[in-house]
């Protein structure tokens, strides 16, 4: 007797990651022999030490248990059920727990899957940290690779206000952190974004093994072993970041601590305020390219500070309730708000869309698909940026989470 798991409704190994959203599962009988009846089986998490924890749901309202009963029929039809990560207990490496589905003491099926969860940069542990700098340093590819195209969409989106200074500057870097993600999930599927907490000190992050140190010129410098070290942007190799402050002891300079940006207040438009501080403070704590916004993205940990200003936006939607784009107060959608920046507008440069008043190239292309789900789409709109849990709406769950944001 044997049965079968689907994660995410797939087949495919790309498809057994997930976070603390609930993801759709099926379950059947594939090979019934010996059975005369419907079998009961009982879906539990196996996790290697260290490894990741599960919880399962018969309905998507359903409170989330550790166990969950299913009876399989006979004639190998499918039964659906959901399955997420246990909050606060992420995995540590691809497949380091499993969706086990026993009858006694038999074991049916078995599929191995990550909860695969963006975390504080500075708790990684040394093999998350370099197989994340490694496949960073593979989409740059010493200059010649994909990472140039997210160069571009953050430089050519910025000379025309598509991302900045307006609404949908948190929706734009959603989507921007989300693609970028994709790819480099499409060079190692066990690599999720870290966030650099950008108002505590961070010794952990500015190392010769992670993002580098720097001089007092703003030239960064890495471990020898640290494949960074070979970062290439524009045909110049190198990084250069002057931090301001002391990286070991103190957060960015003068910025918003958490909890005073989470106070910024119950509506949108008084919470989209933190584009200028926090976010902005922490680009200004330093000299060199991260500091203005032509130049920032050059900068690897512009990504890292960005996963911290997405991460405040998912903190303040959960604690307000404001996932659901169709109330007033969970987005500002004034009507003198620019084209790309209304909730309906599909965002450039994923839609293509070329000339005044967009920018006049779409680098890129689509944002990157993923076999987890099939939000936000090729093209996404300002409005599939919100309910990145799939609270108001499953399907737009968007397939990431962050390591202190639990689900709903
Ligand atoms: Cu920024």
């Amino acid at each position: 007797m044997k049965a079968e798991i689907l994660v995410n409704n797939r087949p495919e190994p790309a498809s057994r990651y997930l976070s603390w959203a609930p993801s759709p599962a099926r379950i059947r009988l594939s090979d019934a022999t010996g059975a005369t009846q419907a079998v009961k089986v009982t879906l539990s998490a196996e996790s290697s030490p260290n490894g990741g924890g599960l919880v399962f749901f018969s309905a998507l309202a359903s409170n989330p248990k550790a166990t969950l009963t299913i009876q399989l029929p006979l004639d190998g039809s499918t039964v659906t059920f959901f399955v997420a990560g246990k909050f606060g207990k992420p995995s540590r490496s691809d497949g380091d727990v499993s969706i086990v589905a026993k009858s006694g003491a038999n074991k049916l099926a078995s599929v191995a899957v990550m909860v695969r969860i963006r975390k504080n940069a500075a708790t990684l542990t040394p093999a998350e940290r370099d197989r994340f700098v490694d496949a960073f340093a593979r989409l740059n590819n010493r200059g010649t690779g994909r990472f140039a195209d997210f160069r571009n969409m953050h430089v050519n989106g910025a000379a025309s206000a598509q991302a900045h200074g307006n609404p949908g500057f948190l929706s734009w870097h959603r989507a921007y952190l989300l693609d970028l993600e994709r790819e480099l999930q499409n060079i190692d599927p066990g690599v999720a974004l870290p966030y650099w907490r950008f108002d505590k000190p961070a010794p952990f992050i500015f190392t010769p093994e992670f993002l580098g140190t720097s001089d007092p010129l703003g030239t960064v410098s890495f471990a020898q072993t640290n494949p960074l070290q070979f970062w290439s942007t524009d045909g110049v190799q190198g990084i250069n970041r002057r931090p301001l402050f002391n990286t070991a002891t103190q957060g960015g300079i003068n910025l918003l601590t958490e909890a005073q940006t989470l106070a910024l207040g119950a509506d949108f438009v008084d919470f989209e305020n933190l584009e200028g501080d926090p976010h902005g403070s922490a680009h200004v704590s330093f000299g060199g390219s991260i500091s203005s916004i032509g130049t920032a993205a050059k900068d690897p940990l512009f990504f890292l500070l960005h996963a911290n200003v997405d991460r405040l936006w998912a903190k303040w939607q959960r604690k307000f309730g404001r996932f659901d784009p169709s109330m007033a107060a969970a987005y500002d959608s004034s009507p003198s708000n620019p084209i790309g920046h209304r909730l309906p507008d599909t965002m450039w440069p994923w839609n293509g869309v070329t000339g005044a008043p967009r920018p006049t190239t779409a680098p890129g292309g689509a944002l990157a698909a993923s076999l987890c789900t099939a939000s936000p789409g090729p093209k996404p709109r300002v409005m599939d940026c919100l309910d990145y849990q799939g609270v108001i709406s499953p399907n737009a769950r968007l397939g990431f989470d962050y390591d202190d944001v639990r689900f709903r």
